[in-house]
């Protein structure tokens, strides 16, 4: 409770929760000591809890804990992630996002001339000061005009700041604009400047609460001259708390919430957003849908995942398949423009070469929402939520598979990968987190890896094209989706080569095909990705025409698929 961003937290919390007879909200607080948490948590438990909220105080630290709760209760963790995934939910801002935002603010303010900046950043401990860090040290390196000199601030406080901005002396001299990671900072930094020689410095903070000495106050008093608002997720918390209770499916594993630049420029339009209840629908929601295509078993789930959902949310939906082609898919976005929808969902074919339509949707205003797959852009105004699965963590699970089940005890294990469409987010995201946990151990190497565009056939190709020109010397096959592994699987079986024991088989999806797959013993793991994103996605567009405001990104949860697990969760698998 040491500064605005917990006590906005707190009030959140119990405001939402008041709104809800039937949930009674019990409140400990850590009092930045993690060891106190934990024997919070250990109270709360006895008290009998039927889900527990909790803002980690050290993630490294709690994930132990919270990883044990969540073997009993639900759990939902806000502000800092844990490591791992043993949670139900997660909640809170993308601070890289956010300092990648004062990155771009302080860019525009040095407008190409040699620019000075002092960052005061939080303490070591603190995962959100350094991820806002990374994002603007992110910006600044493509800007050689730019210099920052960094001063940590322990406990994050005004008065520190204060101290310390003011014990600078000459270093403070040239500095043009001072970057505090929280409004409180940078509170104390203008009093450090006040009234002296240095009182003409630029102050940009973050979080952007309404209130005394809040960010909103400190633009309108000319105090700081910009924030970047820092959602708590307090209320998110309660509303998910009653669904995942209540057992409403198709909660998602994080929701990442979207953050704001507040100038004086557009305080007032902020503050009015802030106070506008949503609105009842009127008319219809028409919503245009690029579609990639049906390339797998997944993509038919997902494809049907939407119509269902649309009807569901009657909302109007008109799809165009752009049967995997990046520039049929473009051309259908311009339809739908043309046809002026409410609202555009795409799953981008590839991530790339889509700023020029996107911004053509932006011209005629309206809102493009990403499902399924993402795009590649600097720009953070191009699209408003990403709503699917965590392609990174798919690729680790896949390897981390590999490494407990593939000993390197004869030899170094030789892969032979499958990649899905190339320039996808999801080939490109597969192979990234795959490679990273690859690279922890010398044994692993992928040996040949080429593309089967996501389909049974291509999958069919890549394995046939390699037994022609090399005797089988393969220990595992990592395939992006189940459909190419479902190919590999025909093409090694004509040759004589036993799927899933003479070579050891991965893949990524969750069909029931493949599901059915290990438990024949020609499959040996599959990494799910969640297909039917369709009530996410009617959701979020519902949401936004009733003017909520969206988050960032919504990740679906996903689980593994082994021998273990395969026959019991077979009969679940609905595609
Ligand atoms: C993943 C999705 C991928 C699936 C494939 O979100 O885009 O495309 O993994 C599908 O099966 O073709």
């Amino acid at each position: 409770m040491r500064e605005p961003w917990r006590l906005v937290l707190t009030r959140e919390l119990q405001e939402e929760a008041a709104k809800h007879p039937e949930i009674r909200l019990v409140f400990v607080d850590a009092t930045q000591d993690s060891d106190k948490q934990i024997k919070d948590i250990e109270r709360l438990l006895g008290y009998g809890i039927d889900l527990l909220i909790v803002s980690p105080c050290d993630a490294k630290r709690l994930t132990p804990t919270i990883s044990e709760v969540y073997q009993n209760i639900p759990v939902i963790v806000l502000d800092r992630v844990v490591e791992g995934y043993d949670y139900t939910l997660f909640i809170g801002p993308d601070n890289e996002s956010i300092g990648k935002q004062a990155g771009k603010a302080i860019v525009s303010m040095a407008v190409g001339r040699t620019f000075s900046v002092l960052e005061l950043r939080g303490g070591a401990g603190s995962q959100a000061s350094a991820a806002r860090s990374r994002g603007l040290e992110g910006v600044f390196v493509r800007h050689p005009n730019i210099r920052t000199q960094v001063v940590v601030v322990e406990n994050e406080s005004r008065d520190a700041a204060e101290d310390i901005v003011a014990s600078l002396g000459d270093r403070l001299e040239d500095v043009d604009v001072i970057f505090a990671h929280n409004d409180y900072m940078a509170l104390g930094a203008y009093r450090a400047i006040q009234g002296g020689a240095n009182a003409s410095k630029k102050i940009i903070g973050v979080d952007g609460f309404a209130g005394q000495d809040g960010g909103l106050e400190l633009i309108r008093k000319g105090v700081i001259d910009e924030t970047i608002t820092c959602p708590t997720g307090g209320r998110e918390a309660i509303q998910f708390s009653l669904d995942i209770l209540q057992n409403v499916s198709g909660v998602p594993k994080q929701v990442i919430l979207r953050s704001h630049n507040i100038t004086r420029d557009n305080l007032e339009s902020y503050e009015r957003s802030l106070d506008k209840a949503p609105h009842e629908l009127t008319d219809v929601i028409r919503v245009g849908y690029a579609q990639v295509g049906t390339e797998s078993g997944w993509r038919l789930a997902a494809n049907s995942s939407i119509r269902e959902a649309a009807m569901d949310f009657n909302v109007d939906l008109t799809v165009i398949d752009a049967n995997q082609s990046p520039a049929r898919q473009i051309e259908a976005v311009r339809t739908f423009i043309s046809q002026k929808m409410d609202v555009i969902v795409i799953s981008p074919i590839i991530d790339s070469g889509w700023e020029p339509v996107l911004r053509e949707a932006k011209r005629a205003g309206i809102p493009v929402l990403l499902s399924d797959r993402k795009i590649n852009t600097e720009a953070d105004d191009l699209f408003l939520t990403y709503i699917g699965g965590d392609f990174i963590e798919e690729g680790r699970r896949a390897m981390r598979w590999v490494q407990a089940n593939v000993p390197p005890d004869k030899h170094p294990v030789r892969i032979l990968e499958i990649q899905g469409t190339i320039g996808a987010s999801p080939t490109i995201e597969r192979k990234a987190g795959f490679e990273a946990v690859l690279a922890e151990n010398g044994s692993y190497g992928i040996v040949h890896s080429s593309s089967g565009d996501y389909t049974i056939e291509g999958g069919r190709q890549v394995v046939e094209s390699y037994l022609r020109a090399n005797a089988w010397d393969i220990d595992v096959i990592f395939a992006h989706n189940d459909d190419m592994a479902l190919g590999a699987i025909e093409a090694l079986e004509s040759a004589g080569i036993k799927p899933g024991e003479d070579v050891k088989i991965v893949s990524v999806d969750g069909t029931k095909r493949a599901v059915k797959a290990i438990i024949d013993g020609k499959l040996n793991c599959v990494v799910e990705c969640a297909p039917f994103l369709g009530p996410q996605l009617m959701k979020a567009v519902t949401d936004l025409m009733m003017g909520k405001e969206l988050p960032l990104r919504i990740i679906t949860d996903e689980r593994v698929f082994t021998r273990e697990n395969a026959e019991e969760v077979l009969p679940g698998r609905s595609y």
